[in-house]
C-alpha cells in the first residue's frame, strides 16, 4: 500500500522554532493540528467576521447584505453587530467570574475547616483585602476573617440594590464616571443575565445603549470577578514573587514522567505541584523506572503554577496539541477554558491519557475524574500515580522533544513591585512614577491575550514588546502573550535589558526590575488594572486612569474572554489596540463608536492594527499625547540652588 507523502506546511506557522518543528512532525504523521483545520475553514464566513449574521430567533437566521439591510424582525446591522458583541462579553465575563467563584468557594471551605489540605498561605494579603472591604480584623484569627471575606465575595456575584463593592478598588474619579454613565454592575451574575436579556430578540435595539450595557458587564469581569479571583488565589496559594524557570516544549523530559496541566483554575494544579514533590510520589516514579516527575503547564494554568512554584511552562495556547505530539506526555490534565476538543483525537495517536477534571467541562473521549477540593491532595496523588503507571507505555521510538527551551523570570504581583521599587522598608510606586514623570520611562503598556492561527504565532507579541521597550516603555504582560515573549527570551532581565532603550534600562537596573514584567494569567489582568490604579494613587500622573500615559494591546487574541478584557480596559479609560478587529465591521456606527467616539465617553477606545511596529507607534503616540496633557513633557528648567535656597527647602 502506497503511503501518502508527508505534508509540507504552507508557511512558518510560528516565530517559535519548536512549534514549527512539531507542526512538521504532525504533518509527516498525518495528524491534524489547529493550522490544518484553520486552512480547511477557508474562506472564513464574511457575515461572521463582519458580525452581521443573526440567529437570535427562529424566524432567522438572518444576514445583512446590500440587498437585505434588515433582518426579518427589522433589526439592522447596528443592532445585530452590537448584540453579537455583547453576547461575547457576557461569555467572557462568565468564564473569568466562574473561575473566581470556584476560588471563593475554596476559600470558604478552608475558613469552615472543610478545605482539606488547602490553607491560608498569605495571611497578610487576607488582612489587607479584608481591611479594604471594611471587615473587622483586630483580635480575630485568620479563618474568621477569611470566612467573612469569602461571604462578602460570594455576595458580589448575586444581584444587589447597590453597585459591586469591589468597584471601589478603582480611583474615585473613575467610579464617579461609571456612576454618571450608569454602567456600574450590581452583581456579576446579574450583569451577565442582564446582557443575555437585553440581547434577546425584541429587547434592546439601540446600538449605543447596547454597547454601554456591554461595558457595564465587562466591568463586572475586570473589577469584580477577575479581581476577586486574583485576590483569593494570592490568599490561598501565596502572592507571587519573582521566580526563575524555563519555557517551551524542550522542558519536557526524556527520562521523567511528564504531566501537563492545562486550563485555568489553579486549585488542582496547586495540589499537583505539592504532591509531585512528595517522597511517596517520587519513590513510586523511581520504582517504575522514571528519573522523577516533571510537572509542566500549558496556557494559564501554566502561568499560575509558574508564578507560585517556578514550575516550567511547556507552551501557550497553540502548543497544546504539539505537547502531546512529542510522544512524551503521560497524562494531560485539563479543566476549563482554552482546551481544544481536538486533544481527544491527538491522544489517540499516542500513549497519553487525557483527563478532564472540571464538573462543568467534559469531553466524551477524555477520562472524567471530577476534582473535589476537600480531597484535593488525594486527588492529585491519584492523577500522578496514573501518569507514573503510564510511563512504561511511552514508545521511545516515537518521542520527539524539541531542543528549544528558554530561561525566564516571572512572578510580578503589584505587591512585589511595590516592595522592589520601595526597598525593604518602604513599599511604594514612587520611583516608577518619578521615572515616568521625568521621562526616563515614557509610559506603561499592557500586552496580553492569546495566540491565533490567523497570524504567525508569537510574532506580534514579541515584535510589539521589543519595539516598546526599545522606546523606553515599561511592558506588563499576562496569559499567552507572556509565554510567547518568554519563549523569545524577553522575560530574562538580561536579554530584555539589552533590548531596552537606554533610559528604561537605567531605571530598571537602578530599581531591580526587568523591563518586561510577567504578571500572571488571564484573570490576573486585574493586576494590570491595579498597577494603573497604583500609578494614579502615587500621585503626579493625573487623578484618573484615563490620564495615565499607558496603553494596552492584544495582538493575537482569540477568546471571548479577551473581548471582555478589552472592554473593561476601554471602560476604565484605556486605549486598546487589537491585532485584528472585533466582529463589528459590518456596522460603521458600532465601529465608529468603539474606535472613535468612545474616547469622549470613557476616555478609552479601541483601535485595530495588525502590524506590531505600527501598533507600537500608535501606542507611543497615545502615551505622548497623555504626557503632553499631563504637562510632563514640558522641559523643566534646571534650577541652581545656592545655600540660602537649600536651607529654605529643608
Ligand atoms: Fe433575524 Fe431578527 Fe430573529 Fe435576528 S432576531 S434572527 S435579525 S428575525
Ligand atoms: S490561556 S484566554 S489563550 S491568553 Fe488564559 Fe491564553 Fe487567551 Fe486562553
Amino acid at each position: 500500500m502506497a503511503t501518502a507523502p508527508p505534508k509540507t506546511p504552507d508557511r512558518e506557522v510560528s516565530r517559535d522554532a519548536a512549534t514549527n518543528e512539531m507542526v512538521q512532525i504532525a504533518g509527516d504523521a498525518h495528524i491534524s493540528t489547529v493550522w490544518d483545520r484553520y486552512k480547511a475553514q477557508h474562506p472564513q464566513c464574511k457575515f461572521g467576521t463582519d458580525g452581521v449574521c443573526c440567529r437570535l430567533c427562529h424566524m432567522g437566521p438572518c444576514r445583512i447584505t446590500p440587498k437585505a439591510k434588515l433582518g426579518i424582525c427589522g433589526a439592522d446591522a447596528d443592532t445585530i453587530t452590537a448584540r453579537n458583541l455583547l453576547r461575547e462579553i457576557a461569555a467572557g465575563t462568565a468564564a473569568h467570574s466562574d473561575h473566581g467563584r470556584m476560588l471563593v468557594r475554596t476559600l470558604k471551605l478552608v475558613a469552615q475547616g472543610k478545605g482539606g489540605d488547602y490553607k491560608i498561605t498569605d495571611p497578610m494579603r487576607l488582612r489587607e483585602a479584608a481591611r479594604f472591604f471594611e471587615i473587622e480584623c483586630e483580635s480575630r484569627d485568620d479563618l474568621a476573617i477569611a470566612l467573612d471575606l469569602a461571604n462578602f465575595f460570594q455576595g458580589q456575584f448575586a444581584w444587589s440594590e447597590e453597585p459591586n463593592a469591589t468597584l471601589k478598588l478603582a480611583p474615585q474619579k473613575r467610579q464617579d464616571l461609571w456612576k454618571k454613565l450608569e454602567i456600574e454592575p450590581a452583581g456579576v451574575d446579574s450583569a451577565v443575565v442582564e446582557l443575555m436579556h437585553r440581547t434577546h430578540m425584541g429587547v434592546d435595539h439601540d446600538y449605543r445603549h447596547l454597547i454601554m450595557g456591554g461595558l457595564k458587564c465587562s466591568l463586572a469581569d475586570g473589577w469584580v470577578g477577575s479581581a476577586m479571583a486574583t485576590v483569593v488565589s494570592d490568599i490561598l496559594f501565596g502572592t507571587p514573587k519573582p521566580v526563575r524557570s524555563r519555557v517551551n516544549l524542550g522542558v519536557l523530559s526524556h527520562d521523567k514522567v511528564n504531566i501537563i496541566v492545562h486550563g485555568h483554575e489553579p486549585t488542582l494544579s496547586e495540589m499537583l505541584a505539592v504532591a509531585a514533590q512528595s517522597d511517596e510520589m517520587l519513590d513510586y516514579a523511581r520504582s517504575k523506572g522514571a528519573a522523577g516527575i516533571n510537572l509542566a503547564g500549558i496556557c494559564c494554568t501554566a502561568n499560575e503554577v509558574l508564578m507560585r512554584h517556578g514550575l516550567p511552562i511547556a507552551g501557550n495556547f497553540l502548543q497544546q496539541e504539539l505537547a502531546i505530539l512529542t510522544g512524551a506526555v503521560e497524562v494531560m490534565i485539563v479543566d476549563v477554558q482554552c482546551v481544544m476538543p481536538s486533544l481527544a483525537q491527538v491522544v489517540k495517536c499516542f500513549h497519553t491519557r487525557l483527563v478532564s477534571t472540571s464538573e462543568i467541562a467534559q469531553c466524551d473521549q477524555a477520562e472524567q475524574i471530577t476534582f473535589d477540593a476537600a480531597a484535593g491532595y488525594e486527588h492529585a496523588c491519584r492523577l500522578i500515580r496514573m501518569a507514573i503507571d503510564n510511563f512504561e507505555q511511552r514508545d521511545r521510538d516515537r518521542v520527539n522533544i524539541p531542543n528549544e527551551s528558554m530561561d525566564l523570570v516571572a512572578g510580578f504581583s503589584n505587591e512585589t513591585i511595590f516592595h522592589m521599587l520601595g526597598g525593604r522598608f518602604r513599599a511604594t510606586f514612587r520611583p516608577l512614577n518619578d521615572a515616568i514623570i521625568d521621562g526616563r520611562i515614557r509610559g506603561v503598556a499592557g500586552i496580553i491575550g492569546c495566540s491565533n492561527p490567523k497570524v504567525k504565532s508569537d510574532d506580534s507579541h514579541v515584535r510589539l514588546t521589543e519595539e516598546l521597550i526599545k522606546r523606553n516603555v515599561l511592558v506588563l504582560q499576562t496569559g499567552c502573550a507572556a509565554i510567547a515573549c518568554a519563549k523569545a527570551g524577553l522575560l530574562t532581565p538580561e536579554a530584555a535589558l539589552a533590548k531596552a532603550g537606554a533610559s528604561l534600562r537605567e531605571v530598571c537596573e537602578a530599581v531591580g526590575i526587568p523591563p518586561v514584567l510577567h504578571m500572571g494569567s488571564c484573570v490576573d489582568n486585574s493586576r494590570i488594572l491595579m498597577a494603573a490604579t497604583n500609578l494614579v494613587a502615587e500621585g503626579g500622573l493625573g487623578d484618573d486612569l484615563s490620564d495615565l500615559p499607558v496603553a494596552g494591546a492584544a495582538p493575537e487574541w482569540m477568546s471571548e474572554k479577551a473581548v471582555a478584557i478589552g472592554h473593561y480596559f476601554v471602560a476604565s479609560g484605556m486605549y486598546v489596540v487589537l491585532g485584528h478587529p472585533l466582529y463589528v465591521q459590518g456596522s460603521e456606527n458600532v465601529t465608529r463608536l468603539l474606535c472613535e467616539e468612545m474616547e469622549s465617553i470613557t476616555g478609552g477606545r479601541f483601535e485595530w492594527e495588525p502590524d506590531p511596529v505600527i501598533a507600537a507607534e500608535k501606542m507611543l503616540a497615545h502615551i505622548e499625547r497623555k504626557r503632553d496633557a499631563l504637562r510632563i513633557n514640558v522641559k523643566r528648567e534646571r534650577k541652581m540652588f545656592d545655600m540660602k535656597s537649600r536651607r529654605e527647602q529643608q
